[in-house]
């Protein structure tokens, strides 16, 4: 046998696999189909270890799913678009697509050296233009269809990265770009949004989907759904003042009213004497973000405006003020504020000498004196103080301050999600031009399907002026109006780039159809993904994004069915050797290629899948690597070993089938449950019970050959490439990727039994089938437990029970 060598095994079997077409996957109705997605990487320049940890088990698992005898699809692509491009562009002067493009060629090289099954036929890169052309049309689709609209709002900006930041991007208490660091400021902006919140409903409900609990529970927390109701009060000057309130039971208990700072309102109910103090806070507040205004450990400010508003269940005239923990972003941007039984409102009463009114009464506890509490009472109990609700106890309140106040006209129950609309507009250049066309005379006209794609130019200068280059461009934005063929111009706003991974999984179905975004016949058969795989840091933007997407398809009729993906399971991440996180500049990256050039992508596969628990990673230990490496090469010689000598016995024989049937039973289990490293383990250990088997019985043998066979079909998914040199060595048919995964021998892996005769006071009462390591404690209980023992010993207790190993008990009694 020659000594094993990955560097020359695995490039070779790449290529043959490549030239043979093995991973094409196409439709085949013969199959049940897998359609088997990893999240695709950002162009970045690197594969790094984690894209390896992510992918090499999703890999795995795909080709076991393929051998298992579906029809698998697993694809791959790159997410193209984005701001690193633009970066790289402005600090090394290339061009974004030169810089992006190249990345990718490095990229997909390095992600065929992993030996993984994607099918290159099926990639697709966001920032081609047969790709985005149809991000766009999907735009032109949402808008027509009443589900993108333009606004004029304040945006986060980062003023070095020059764009607009989505409230997930904007970091910290300092409130910092996410990509550069910079602290943001605010914006007033025409911005593009789509309008997420009509399905904040539908997103809550996960009934058709198997994801994990965490990411249920982040995107749960993510829209914030809260019920209570909406009570109008009305200020001095009869406008209306809503309020959001989860309270309303509490309406008896205000003592006074908070408005945004933003607050329409405002200005209105402000008062000649307050007006400079309002102005002042003013100024002051409306750089800060929501984060910090709503921070509960934040010392509470506000002022009063001098106006009043009425309360609409007594008629009380309620002082009305300004502070930034109200947010105008959240409900109605105003409160009543019941600071008996809300703690921000507590602080903020206490800190202002305003009054305080107990108005919910906890069942047993002494009565609460307003002036002595040092927090607010948690509102369970029943009204009290409530004019002609009180009284009523704490299961009935809800119910009965609706009525009342559907009774007054002054408010109803109603729903409040935080999830906010998704803003998509970003003022940059490399990205999906936002296909959309303003005209004098037309006003806002969507480019028609057959003007798409709308390209972007590649002759583009960078300034530092803040401006997009799409902006500056001479000639770019100058256009004609699709409508009425006068003079118009271009959105120059780029979609965010998380609008593009929204549905590649679907591009991957036909990524050079050029009739629709994908090929009906293509997505009828393998839509939707059946297993996503990747991290969990996606939980709130990707992964709520493309829920959107998918329901919103839906409802144009474009797609089938509520969710995209219907299993999900995130992987942990791999750390640095210190336990800290990867990066340059701590000099702790590891990188796979080095790992490949040492050891072969093999061995770094099958260390990756078993090194720590899948979901939950660990620091990455360099000295483990050498473990997997002896491993594969005993598999290696172990394998290969021609049979010469000593036949083995029946009983060694049905010995190396049992290890090997229950090993491929709990490897086939931890396949379907994404347990990889016990996988690995498994293997490690049945090769040791292999090895033994083999010096004691080097001879011909039926078992051998079997569990050769069966050991080298479980190793494929893990180690592609040693496992079908090994096959093709043993003169089995190629490919070993397409062969069938075993099945379990059940009688062979069951565990071996024997028999013990049953006794009473020495006659022979029954027999009993127990485990061969059966405990002498287990095989006395189960005799005293048997019937026909019962029924010999009629109600004596036994005096003494005598066990002869593997043989029998003997009850004296
Ligand atoms: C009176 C009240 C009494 C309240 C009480 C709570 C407890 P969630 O559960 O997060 O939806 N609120 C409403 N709009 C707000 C805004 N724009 N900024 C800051 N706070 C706002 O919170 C809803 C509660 O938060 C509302 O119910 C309101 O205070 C406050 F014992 O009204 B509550
Ligand atoms: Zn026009």
């Amino acid at each position: 046998i020659p000594t094993y060598d990955p560097g020359e095994i695995e490039p070779r079997w790449q290529q043959r696999w490549d030239k043979d077409g093995l991973y094409n996957s196409d439709i085949d109705t013969s199959k049940p189909k897998h359609y088997a997605l990893t999240m695709l990487p950002y162009p970045s320049g690197d594969l790094h270890i984690g894209h390896w940890y992510a992918m090499t088990p999703a890999d795995a698992r795909a080709r076991f799913m393929r051998m298992r005898g579906f029809n698998v699809l697993f694809p791959m692509g790159f997410d193209a678009f984005g701001l690193p491009a633009e970066n790289a562009a402005i600090k090394k002067n290339i061009h974004p697509k030169t810089w992006t493009y190249a990345n990718i060629e490095r990229m997909r090289l390095q992600l065929k050296s992993m030996g993984g099954m994607f099918d290159w036929r099926r990639e697709a890169i966001s920032a081609d233009p047969k790709y985005y052309k149809w991000s766009q049309w999907f735009f032109t689709q949402l808008y027509k269809h009443g589900l993108a609209y333009r606004k004029h709002s304040p945006v986060d900006w980062c003023p070095n990265c020059n764009t607009t930041l989505a409230r997930e991007q904007v970091w910290g208490d300092d409130r910092h770009c996410e990509r550069c660091g910079t602290p943001v400021i605010k914006k007033d902006l025409n911005q593009w949004f789509f309008k997420i919140t009509n399905y904040a409903e539908e997103l809550l409900d996960f009934s058709t989907i198997d994801w994990p609990e965490r990411v249920k529970t982040l995107q749960t927390n993510w829209i914030g759904k809260s019920s209570g109701a909406s009570v109008t009060f009305r200020t001095e000057q009869g406008d209306p003042l809503e309020v959001f309130t989860t309270r309303p039971d509490t309406l008896w208990g205000v003592t006074f009213m908070v408005l945004a700072p933003e607050h329409p309102l405002v200005a209105k109910l402000t008062s000649a004497t307050q007006k400079s103090q309002v102005d002042a806070y003013l100024a002051e507040t409306i750089r800060q973000s929501d984060i910090q205004r709503e921070a509960a450990d934040k010392e509470k400010t506000g002022v009063f405006t001098g106006g009043y508003a009425i309360n609409p269940v007594n008629g009380e005239k309620i002082p009305v003020w300004i502070a930034d923990y109200v947010l105008m972003t959240y409900g109605t941007g105003a409160i009543m504020a019941v600071p008996a039984h809300d703690q921000r409102d507590f602080e903020f009463a206490r800190k202002f000498n305003l009054p305080i009114r107990v108005v919910i009464q906890p069942a047993g506890e002494a009565v609460i004196d307003p002036d002595t509490m040092e927090a607010a009472v948690p509102a369970k109990g029943s009204m009290v103080n409530s004019g002609e609700l009180t009284g009523t106890p704490e299961n009935k309140a809800m119910e009965k301050i609706i009525a009342f106040l559907e009774a007054k006209k002054a408010g109803h129950a109603t729903t409040n999600y935080r999830i906010r609309d998704w803003l998509i507009s970003r003022q940059r250049y490399w990205g999906a031009p936002i296909p959309m066309v303003f005209c004098d005379k037309c006003g806002v006209v969507p480019v028609p399907d057959d003007q798409l794609p709308v390209l972007l130019p590649d002759d583009v200068e960078w300034k530092p002026t803040g401006e997009s280059p799409l902006k500056l461009h001479p000639t770019w934005k100058k256009t004609t109006c699709p409508q009425c063929g006068g003079p118009a111009e271009r959105e120059t706003d780029t979609m965010d780039t998380f609008m593009c991974s929204s549905w590649y999984h679907l591009r991957y179905l036909s990524p050079n159809y050029d009739k629709g975004p994908f090929d009906p016949a293509e997505y009828n058969y393998w839509a939707p993904v059946d297993v996503y795989t990747g991290g969990i840091e996606h939980a709130t933007m990707h992964l709520i994004y493309t829920r959107f997407f998918q329901k919103a398809l839906r409802d144009m009729g474009i797609a089938k069915g509520p969710e995209p993906m219907l299993t999900l399971r995130n992987q942990g991440i791999v750390l640095g050797e210190d336990s800290e996180k990867m990066s340059k500049s701590r000099g702790n990256v590891v990188a796979p290629d080095d790992l490949v050039k040492a050891y072969g992508a093999d061995s770094v596969r099958a260390y990756l899948m078993f090194f720590a628990r899948w979901d939950l990673g660990a620091p990455w230990n360099k000295t483990g690597i050498d473990g997997t490496v002896r491993w594969l090469r005993r598999v290696w010689t172990i394998m290969q070993e021609p049979s010469a000598g000593k036949s083995p016995s029946v009983e060694a024989e049905k010995n190396l089938r049992r290890r090997l049937h229950q090993t491929l039973r709990s490897v086939t289990r931890d396949f379907e449950n994404f347990e990889f490293n016990t996988i690995v383990s498994g293997l490690m250990e049945l090769l040791n019970d292999m090895q033994k088997f083999r010096q004691e019985n080097p001879g011909p043998s039926k078992a051998w050959d079997e569990a050769v066979d069966v050991y080298l079909r479980m190793l494929a998914p893990v180690a592609p490439h040693i496992s079908e040199e090994i096959w093709s060595r043993l003169g089995k048919p190629y490919s070993i990727h397409t062969q069938k995964w075993p099945t379990v021998d059940e009688q062979a892996a069951a565990d071996e039994t024997i028999t013990l005769v049953i006794q009473v006071n020495g006659k022979v009462r029954d027999r009993l089938i127990m485990p061969v390591n059966v405990s002498e404690a287990d095989a006395k209980a189960a005799a005293l437990a048997n019937e026909a023992v019962q029924r010999a010993l009629d109600g004596r207790q036994p005096k003494q029970v005598i066990y002869v190993p593997g043989r029998l008990v003997n009850v004296v009694g």
